[in-house]
């Protein structure tokens, strides 16, 4: 992994979201995206990983992942594709195939290693600035609970590799938190926003946020925190595939 931690300063002129996870339903995305409003020219998008697998269009991740608004950690089926464009991969061929990765299967060795080092540039975690303090990103779960140490354990060249992969494991995979219904806060910051534990609807427990409501699921939606309130928005698949209604309707629809 080419960098442990990416920060960003406070958006200062527009909005900051965070989103869940993606896994190829980009059209969707976008979609879901006009529903509140986002504006390219201000705001910023996060994604808390997973952009890649199951979906129709994990190709295009190289497209979003250009686009300067579009800022994403590292999930786990990101950190597959990333394996993957190593031709030494050990990686089960069918077991990949299993959890969504048939898209990259089908790819030349150079198509995997563009996809493979334009994911590889994903950290494990954000920590982006807010006028309330810092609120942090990771695609499963904090391994720490204070931020400050665990960055500092990242970033420190003397952590053993052991206590590394643990904790990279850790934070691209954990259910423990949301499983046991722990509420204890992660110390050192306002909030710390994850996905990949899906669930019906956003869940709070202490300041974990957990917005992956499924937006690459025909039954989901797709979540946006606002990160300068806190207030979680979803769009239901039902309201944001319905790309045949026009500009009229669509304002006077309710959103939820
Ligand atoms: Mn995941």
């Amino acid at each position: 992994m080419k960098h442990q931690i990416h920060r960003y300063p406070q958006n200062t002129t527009g909005r900051d979201f965070v989103v869940g996870d993606i896994h190829g339903h980009f059209s969707r995305l976008r979609r879901a995206m006009e529903f509140i409003g986002f504006d390219p020219s201000r705001d910023r998008l996060f994604c808390a990983g997973d952009l890649v697998d199951r979906g129709p269009e994990s190709h295009d991740v190289l497209n979003w992942l250009a686009q300067p608004w579009f800022k994403s950690v590292r999930g786990n089926h990101d950190h597959s594709a990333v394996r993957w464009g190593n031709p030494d991969n050990a990686m089960d061929v069918s077991l990949y195939a299993q959890n969504g990765g048939a898209w990259n299967i089908g790819n030349t060795q150079p198509e995997r290693l563009r996809f493979s080092d334009a994911l590889d540039e994903l950290p494990l975690a954000i920590e982006l600035q807010t006028a309330a303090g810092p609120v942090g990103i990771i695609h499963a779960d904090c391994p720490m609970g204070d931020w400050g140490v665990f960055v500092a354990a990242m970033e420190d060249p003397s952590t053993t590799r052991h206590l590394q992969k643990d904790m990279t494991e850790f934070a691209m995979w954990s259910r423990d938190r949301i499983k046991s219904g722990d509420s204890s806060a992660v110390e050192g910051l306002v909030a710390l926003v994850v996905g990949h534990s899906t669930i019906v609807r956003p869940v709070v427990l202490g300041n974990v946020h957990f917005i992956d409501t499924g937006g690459w699921r025909e039954d989901g939606g797709f979540t946006f925190l606002e990160v300068g309130t806190l207030s979680a928005q979803t769009i239901d698949n039902t309201l944001a595939d319905l790309d045949a209604m026009d500009a009229t309707q669509r304002e006077t629809e309710p959103l939820h």
